[in-house]
C-alpha cells in the first residue's frame, strides 16, 4: 500500500494559528508518518484563526513566500480548516492545502487492517469529503488513486455528493450489521462474567506494548502514530481470576469527531469495561504529558466513558532517572510507574487491580445441592477463593462473587456458619 517514492514528493510547509505555543512538531510527526517531508513551518499568535483564511492576510503572504523558498509544493494547517477556509488558502497560496483531520485520516486509511476498520475510516472520509463539497477523494490520494479532482463542475459534484450520500447510508448499515456480530460477543463475554479491563490513552504511549507484557501476547506494536485500530481482547490471568483485558485505537489532540463518530463501535469497548487503564507516556516532558492526558480526558468524556472507574498508568518509566520518578510519583500520587518493555511495576499493577476489583465482590454462602452440578461449575468460574466442604445435604460453599452476579446463586443462599 505504501508508496515511498510517490510519497516522498510531498513536501509540507506547516502552518497554525496558536494563541500561545509554537509547538509544531506533532503535526511534524503526523505528516510523517503519512510519508510527507516538512519542508518548513510558521505560527502566527493570534486569539482564534482568521475565519476567512486562517492566517490573517498579512501572514498567508508571507507564508506563502516562505512556502517558495523551501520549495514546499503542500501546505498543511495544525487545525481542521473550514471549507472556506481551506478554499480561501489554497487560493492565496497557490497550493493544495491539507488540515490536520484530513493528515489523521490518512492514517487512519493507511492503518485499516480489519473489514471493520476499513469500513469506518471509509465513512469518516466520506463525511468529512462531503462537507467540503470536493470530488470523492483528493490531496494525500491514498485511497483511489484519486478518483476525484479538484474544482470539478457543479452538476459533477452534486452527483458526487449523491453518491457519498448514498455510501455514506450504505457503510452505516454494514457498520450496524458488524456492529450486531460484536454485541453478540460482548454478551457472550459478559455472561461468563470475567470483569474486563480496557486500556486507554494517547496515540503511542505503549497500550499494545502493555497489553502483551501482561498477557503474554503479540500485539502490533510500532513507534508510529495510530498503529493499533481494530480492538483486541485478551485474557489476562491474575491471582487465580481471568480479566479480559482490551486494547483499542489511541487518542490524539483535536481527535477528528468524524473519527470518533465512526468508530463508535469499537470505542463501545473501552465504554463498557469495568476499569480503564489510563496509559499515559512518562518520557515526554511535564507539558507534553499534561496535554496529552487532558486530550485523553477530553475523548473519553465525549466517547461517554467519562464515568468509568479509570486508574492512571505512567508508562515508560525505564527512560526516567530517580529524580524524574519521584517528581512524577508526587504530581501523580494515585498513578502507577510501569514499565511495559522492562516489566517494571506489571506486577504491582495486577495487585492494585486486583485489590480494587475484589473490593467490588461480594461474599456468599451456598449449599447447593448435588444434582445442581451445573451452578457449581459456574460459581468455579466467576468466583474467587472458593472454599466448599461436602456435606450430606449438598456442598457447602463459601465464595467472593462480583456483586451483580450474586443474585445467580440466590436461591441456595443460607446463614453464614
Ligand atoms: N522505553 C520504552 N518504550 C516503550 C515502552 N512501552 C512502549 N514503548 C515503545 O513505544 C512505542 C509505541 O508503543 P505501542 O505499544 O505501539 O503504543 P500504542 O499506545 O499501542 O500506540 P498506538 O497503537 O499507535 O495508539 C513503541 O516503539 C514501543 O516499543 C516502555 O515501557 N518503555
Ligand atoms: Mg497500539
Amino acid at each position: 500500500m505504501e508508496q515511498p517514492q510517490q510519497r516522498a514528493k510531498q513536501r509540507a510547509f506547516c502552518i497554525a494559528a496558536l494563541a500561545e505555543g509554537d509547538d509544531l512538531s506533532e503535526l511534524g510527526e503526523l505528516l510523517r508518518t503519512s510519508g510527507v517531508a516538512v519542508a518548513g513551518e510558521m505560527v502566527q499568535h493570534r486569539e482564534r484563526p482568521h475565519p476567512n483564511t486562517y492566517l490573517g492576510p498579512g501572514k498567508v503572504e508571507e507564508a506563502k513566500q516562505m512556502a517558495k523558498e523551501c520549495d514546499a509544493n503542500l501546505i498543511a494547517c495544525d487545525d481542521e480548516l473550514t471549507p472556506r477556509q481551506e478554499r480561501n488558502l489554497e487560493e492565496a497560496v497557490g497550493l493544495p492545502v491539507v488540515d490536520r483531520t484530513a493528515v489523521i485520516l490518512d492514517i487512519f486509511a493507511a492503518h485499516a487492517a480489519s473489514a471493520e476498520g476499513k469500513l469506518q475510516v471509509e465513512l469518516a472520509q466520506l463525511e468529512y469529503n462531503l462537507a467540503r463539497m470536493r470530488g470523492l477523494w483528493t490531496h494525500l490520494e491514498r485511497l483511489g488513486g484519486g478518483i476525484g479532482t479538484r474544482g470539478p463542475g457543479e452538476s459533477q459534484i452534486e452527483t458526487d455528493r449523491r453518491l457519498a450520500r448514498d455510501r455514506i447510508a450504505a457503510l452505516r448499515k454494514r457498520l450496524r450489521q458488524v456492529g450486531g456480530t460484536r454485541a453478540v460477543m460482548r454478551a457472550e463475554r459478559e455472561r461468563a462474567a470475567l470483569p474486563t479491563v480496557a486500556l486507554a490513552g494517547y496515540t503511542n504511549a505503549g497500550k499494545s506494548t502493555l497489553l502483551n507484557a501482561l498477557t503474554g501476547s503479540e500485539v502490533g506494536v510500532r513507534d508510529r502514530l495510530f498503529h493499533t485500530l481494530d480492538p483486541s481482547t485478551r485474557t489476562w490471568r491474575l491471582a487465580g481470576r481471568q480479566y479480559l483485558l482490551t486494547d483499542t485505537v489511541g487518542f490524539i489532540r483535536k481527535l477528528p469527531h468524524q473519527l470518533v463518530d465512526a468508530f463508535g463501535a469499537t470505542l463501545e469497548e473501552t465504554r463498557r469495561a469495568d476499569l480503564l487503564l489510563h496509559v499515559l507516556d512518562a518520557s515526554a516532558s511535564l507539558e507534553q504529558a499534561e496535554m496529552m492526558r487532558h486530550s485523553v480526558e477530553v475523548v473519553l468524556e465525549e466517547i461517554g466513558a467519562g464515568e468509568t472507574p479509570r486508574l492512571l498508568v505512567l508508562n515508560k518509566v525505564d527512560m526516567l532517572d530517580q529524580q524524574q520518578r519521584h517528581e512524577l510519583r508526587l504530581r501523580h500520587p494515585e498513578a502507577m510507574l510501569v514499565s511495559a518493555s522492562s516489566g517494571e511495576g506489571l506486577e504491582e499493577l495486577g495487585e492494585h487491580i486486583e485489590r480494587e476489583f475484589r473490593r467490588t465482590l461480594c461474599p456468599v454462602d451456598l449449599l447447593v445441592p448435588y444434582d445442581h452440578g451445573g451452578s457449581l461449575a459456574e460459581l468455579h468460574e466467576v468466583a474467587g477463593d472458593v472454599t466448599r466442604q461436602d456435606t450430606p445435604e449438598g456442598v457447602r460453599v463459601r465464595a467472593l462473587v462480583p456483586a451483580r452476579l450474586a443474585a445467580r446463586f440466590e436461591r441456595f443462599a443460607v446463614a453464614p456458619s
